[in-house]
């Protein structure tokens, strides 16, 4: 038996005795037992066509025995029966189920006959619209991936000052993202003062010293991050980079030595700085990284000291995926909210991660 957090929404039709007909359907399906159900609340639509109808949005909680496809499986029909409309991505809709979390179970884009499952949703932890009345019903309940409560996640992005990285390998877009993004949300807008020193690259000592480029470039990137100089208003601040990333990059370039000195510094100067509520991870194809790379090259990376340096962006921006989604077991200096977008289309990266940061609102 698996205690599935079902997403249910509608912005389309009779709104409220759809949802209520959604989760008398659910109940009676052989193999669901409903254990609980939030409060429907009212939400401004994110993303999707404009001008688009006010969102009902509730959330339930069930036990079942079937399988997550099935489930998947069993959702469909019932929207199917509430006249789901699918031909627009994010459009309007007279009901939308989404499997929030399966028991502990995490499924990245896992495809049986011919339907895609990724679970937990993929944006659930920066959308307000989700989390209010997942809360309502099972504030314990753990995230598998942030490992953290569905309370810390709504804690997280009701922030005062919200706080948001936007992190991506050289030619990911981040910096054009991040300036979107700022100016879409009315966000302070803090720029990487210098790049990652993964390469030989332009600005940073140049003195066959490795450890001093390192060193330089964490503390330059640090400094518009200080705890004691953050402000507090209500706007908040996109960062077109993440100090986690300084890490990530020098396991992988670093002496076992140099690299166990530079832990430990990079240890005592995160530590005077704040942390991002949210990290908006791009992820760009091979052929993206090679196209962009190539027209910024003098800047970006030093293309002749590598042998393939796109093979080592694409390494890089693995791994920076994988530490961001183990969250909290990588310590608490990680945001506890990561969405990946795709972004490999420029103006669809950005009108996602504008998305996924007004969910917080
Ligand atoms: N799919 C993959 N994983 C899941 C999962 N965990 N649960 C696949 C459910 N479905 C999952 O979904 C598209 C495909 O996602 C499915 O075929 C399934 O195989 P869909 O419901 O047909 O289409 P969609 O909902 O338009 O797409 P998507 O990407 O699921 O949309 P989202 O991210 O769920 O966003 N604003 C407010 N205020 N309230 C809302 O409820 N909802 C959306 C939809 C956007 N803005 C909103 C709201
Ligand atoms: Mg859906």
């Amino acid at each position: 038996m698996a205690c599935c957090l079902i997403g249910c929404g509608s912005n389309q039709g009779a709104r409220r005795e759809q949802l209520d007909r959604a989760i008398e359907l659910l109940g009676v399906m052989p193999g669901i037992a409903m254990r609980a159900v939030s409060r429907h609340r009212e939400t401004r639509p994110i993303g999707g066509p404009p001008d688009q109808a006010p969102f009902l949005n509730g959330a339930c909680l069930i036990d079942t025995e079937l399988g997550p496809h099935d489930l998947l499986g069993v959702l469909s029909a019932v929207e199917n029966t509430l006249h789901r409309d699918r031909t627009d991505r994010w459009g309007p809709r007279t009901l939308d189920l989404d499997i929030l979390l399966y028991d502990q179970l995490v499924l990245d884009n896992e495809v049986v006959d011919g339907s895609a499952l990724t679970i937990p949703h993929p944006r659930m932890t920066t959308r307000r619209f989700v989390l209010e009345p997942a809360v309502e019903i099972a504030p314990g309940l753990l995230h598998p991936l942030s490992r953290c409560s569905l309370s810390d996640l709504l804690d997280n992005i009701s922030q005062a000052h919200l706080n948001v990285a936007i992190v991506g390998v050289p030619g990911s877009g981040a910096a054009e993202v991040a300036g979107a993004v700022a100016d879409a949300t009315l966000a302070r807008l803090v720029q990487a003062p210098a790049g990652l020193p993964w390469r030989k690259r332009s600005g940073l000592p140049d003195d066959g010293d490795p450890d001093a480029a390192w060193s330089a470039a964490l503390s330059a990137c640090a400094r518009p991050l200080e705890t004691s100089t953050w402000p507090d208003d209500p706007h908040g601040t996109v960062a077109d980079y993440w100090l986690g990333s300084h890490l990530v990059a020098a396991e992988d370039t670093l002496s076992p030595v140099a690299l166990g000195r530079y832990t430990a510094e990079h240890a005592a100067v995160t530590a005077k700085t704040v942390t991002p509520h949210v990290a908006i991870l791009l992820q760009a194809s091979p052929e993206t990284l090679a196209e962009r790379t190539a027209t910024a090259s003098s800047t970006m990376i030093d293309a002749g000291a590598q042998d393939n340096p796109v093979a080592d962006l694409v390494r890089l921006q693995d791994r920076l995926l994988a530490r961001l989604r183990c969250g909290k077991q990588a310590g608490d200096r990680g945001p506890h909210a990561v969405v990946v977008v795709a972004a490999d289309d420029l103006s669809r990266a950005i009108a996602e991660a504008i998305a996924a940061v007004e969910a917080a609102g």
